[in-house]
């Protein structure tokens, strides 16, 4: 009996912080906690100004390019909150190898743990907001549905793989091996952006805006990819979390709400651009019966 009270007590000194340590250190990091707390509010009034921008718009095609975008930014709203609350915050001990091997971290609390903080809720709520950010763009560019379901499912890929580059503390080659295929997904998703969807955004009369935001969509991601390559969790380069943390989220702020302006106010004066195209979806120009 007395050896297994000893083995758990060992065991929980062993543990990481609680959830209220995390919650009140991001609270009290300003740059960690202005990261996200103005992320939470951010996400809250573009929802507001969207549905406001978007209360005139009945065609159903259209409706669901601007549900798309305020899909993201509802998306974000919980993502945040969940990083605001601890809930998707660990501290993770990095493997030998990494230059964060072997670091402790201090909490505001007083509590000192083994490891480096890690966000990993922005790896896996970015697998819920990204599709669509890409459904809006294979809609706006009048993509068949082929080529949609292709950038969504590499997409969720790129960001559950992420995570896996995120999590993965039992090696250090490990997590780059991580790395590396999830940009090899990414790069799947920069081929449908820069060279299927231009073509199709032709066809349907959109090539301009498509363009724009295309180069937006390819230059913040790519923002995102080496971000985390400099980051804590990364090589690094970076090593202060509150840093790295606002450097994710100066990117969502215009990958995220800066993009779906520039796609909500497009939809709303170009309605019968975005919903007439005859073919979305479809792969036959056979009427169906109508037996
Ligand atoms: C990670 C690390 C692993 C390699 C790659 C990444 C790419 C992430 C991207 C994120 C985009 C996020 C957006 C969020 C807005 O809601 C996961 C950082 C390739 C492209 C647009």
């Amino acid at each position: 009996m007395t050896d297994t009270g000893i083995l758990a007590v060992t065991l929980s000194t062993a543990e990481g912080p609680t959830q209220a340590e995390l919650f009140e250190h991001v609270l009290n990091d300003a740059l960690l906690g202005s990261s996200i707390y103005l992320n939470i509010a951010l996400a809250g009034l573009s929802l507001l100004l969207f549905a406001y921008m978007a209360r005139n718009v009945t065609d159903p095609r259209a409706q669901l390019i601007v549900v798309s975008t305020m899909i993201v930014s509802a998306v974000s709203l919980v993502s945040y909150t969940g990083l605001a609350s601890g809930l998707t915050i660990s501290i993770i001990e990095m493997p030998d190898g990494h230059a964060l091997a072997g670091t402790s971290t201090t909490l505001s609390g007083g509590g000192t743990y083994d490891g480096t903080i890690s966000l990993w809720g922005r790896y896996l709520t970015w697998a819920f907001s990204t599709p669509f950010i890409l459904l809006a763009l294979g809609l706006l560019a009048g993509s068949n549905l082929t080529k949609i379901v292709t950038a969504i499912v590499f997409d969720i890929a790129i960001m559950v793989t992420g995570l896996g580059a995120a999590l993965t503390t039992s090696s250090h080659l490990l997590r780059w091996f991580w790395y590396a295929v999830s940009v090899s997904f990414f790069l799947v998703v920069v081929y449908i952006l820069l060279v299927e969807w231009p073509e199709d955004a032709k066809a349907a009369g959109t090539a301009e805006i498509f363009n724009t935001l295309k180069i937006l969509t390819v230059v913040l991601w790519f923002g995102y990819t080496l971000w985390w390559a400099m980051g804590n969790e990364g090589l690094a380069l970076i090593r202060n979390v509150g840093l790295t943390s606002w450097g994710y989220s100066a990117f969502d702020i215009v990958a995220k709400y800066g993009f779906s302006l520039l796609v909500i106010r497009y939809v709303v004066n170009n309605v019968r651009t975005v919903s007439a195209g005859s073919e979305y979806g479809s792969t036959s120009d056979v009427a169906p019966a109508d037996d």
